[in-house]
């Protein structure tokens, strides 16, 4: 080890929050009730929250609302308490780093923090090459370094992504996400140059990896040309999207495409990476060696940071000066962001994820059998989602979804919704789930069923 930054050390506080669901008022209770009039007021309606219960404290898998409530958290802020809310080591991390330095910017004055992020990057992002990182705010600004990047290195326009994607908020992502409504109706013009091919989704295509990879590799070919591609955006797994989880070999072959027509491969990790499905990243599971991966969300252990991380010869094709902004790379952020590794090194959270799959996956297919409404049950480690859809037209049954969702809410049970049409409930939960935990939500969920 050859960096100088102080070991973390932790004094496990005492948490003033339960380790289990506790619905104590109606959902929502009058505080929250009364803080959502507060906030109808002054916050604008274009944010809008899937269940509007305020947090005050959070724990592990649980968040404690104002009026007292305990909700088991499977949602984790959409896969960004990645190791649990408020986990000791983080927070001990950041107060450390408070006091110390809180922001100098990077591109004035550089601090190791930011340096020991990127080191971390290259380590534990696929492959062995010599990689270099640029440490942002988002996942969308993520998203917009890397689409910069592969231009400036490859002298190329267009931007390739896959059908049910989510890239982000910003005027550029918008332009690459598949679903429009909620995300970009209306806030147009969007950016140019960038191109949408069918994805592998073997519920509904009922392709193999290489049939797929075929049709998304032709569509690119016939309607930009390779030789216009700077890159291609894909998510391993695909997130808002529903946790589509590509057919065998497809990812590899649109790589191996990529690599012999000059485009960057570009594996969008942002909510399928840092631990969350079993490995650091889950272009682990498919055999992919990105040319440049993206990270955020479960990165700093709730605290805004993200990165792309990439070849060498490829990260320096931008000019100097031509990466940064004001607040990326933030020193509190990078010091929770190196106690999120240690504690992934240190307690095995890699191994978590496998535990979590196995005691999701069969549950939810115990459902499945149950319930003809479960189309599928699918995805990776902690990463897993069911499809609901009419078992006679197939049709895409969000109206089952949303009252799912709500109903599981009333039990102090906090599921996430997804899909392009709405008809995907996701578990997502922090590696600090326990066993105990999901069979409770479980036993929640299939009353939810039945009484649906
Ligand atoms: N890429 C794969 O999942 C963020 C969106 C939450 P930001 N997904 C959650 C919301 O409603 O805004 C996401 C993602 C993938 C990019 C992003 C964008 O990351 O940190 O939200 O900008």
């Amino acid at each position: 080890m050859t960096d100088t930054l102080a070991p973390t050390t932790v004094v496990p506080p005492e948490h003033d929050v339960p380790s289990q669901r506790r619905v104590v008022t109606a959902i929502p209770g009058p505080k929250s009730v009364a803080l959502q009039e507060r906030r109808a007021a002054v916050v604008s309606d274009g944010v809008s929250s899937a269940l509007p219960v305020f947090i005050e404290k959070a724990h592990g898998a649980i968040l404690v609302d104002v009026d007292g409530n305990a909700f088991l958290d499977l949602g984790a802020g959409i896969g960004v308490t990645t190791i649990g809310h408020t986990d000791d080591a983080v927070v001990a991390a950041a107060r450390g780093q408070l006091g110390d330095v809180i922001h100098t910017l990077f591109t004035i004055t550089p601090y190791e923090e930011y340096v020991r992020v990127a080191e971390l990057l290259a380590q534990h992002t696929p492959g062995t090459h010599a990689k270099k990182t640029v440490l942002v705010n988002s996942g969308a600004e993520a998203v917009e370094n890397a689409v910069k990047i592969a231009r400036k290195y490859t002298r190329r326009a267009g931007v390739a992504v896959l059908e049910h994607a989510y890239h982000g908020r910003t005027n550029l992502t918008m332009a690459m996400n598949f679903k429009a409504m909620p995300y970009s109706v209306g806030f147009g013009p969007f950016a140019g140059d960038v191109y949408r091919a069918p994805n592998s989704y073997p519920l509904h295509d009922g392709l193999s990896g290489a049939d797929a990879a075929a049709r998304t590799i032709a569509y690119l070919e016939k309607t930009v040309g390779a030789s216009d591609l700077a890159c291609l955006v894909v998510e391993p797994i695909q997130g808002e999207g529903g946790f589509v989880v590509p057919a065998d070999g497809y990812l590899p072959a649109l790589q191996e495409w990529c690599t012999a027509n000059g485009i960057v491969f570009v594996a969008d990790e942002i909510q399928s990476g840092m631990a969350r499905t079993g490995a650091y990243f889950a272009s682990e599971h498919f055999g992919l060696v990105p040319d440049l991966v993206l990270s955020a969300k479960g990165i700093a252990g709730g605290l805004p940071l993200a990165g792309v991380t990439g070849r060498a010869e490829i990260m320096d094709a931008a000019q100097p000066g031509g990466l940064g902004g004001t607040f990326g790379g933030n020193p509190v952020a990078c010091a929770a962001a190196i106690a999120v590794f240690e504690r992934i090194e240190q307690d095995d959270l890699l191994a978590e994820g496998a535990r979590i799959e196995k005691a999701l996956k069969p549950a939810l297919e115990g459902l499945q059998a149950k319930y003809p409404v479960i189309a599928e049950v699918r995805g990776i480690g902690a990463m897993i989602a069911i499809e609901l859809a009419d078992p006679e037209t197939h049709a895409p049954r969000a109206d089952a979804v949303s009252a799912i969702a709500a109903a599981a809410a009333q039990q102090g049970v906090l599921l996430l919704t997804a899909g392009t049409y709405g008809n995907v409930l996701r578990f997502l939960p922090s590696l600090a789930v326990t066993d105990a935990q999901i069979a409770d939500a479980i036993s929640v969920l299939d009353d939810c069923f039945a009484a649906l």
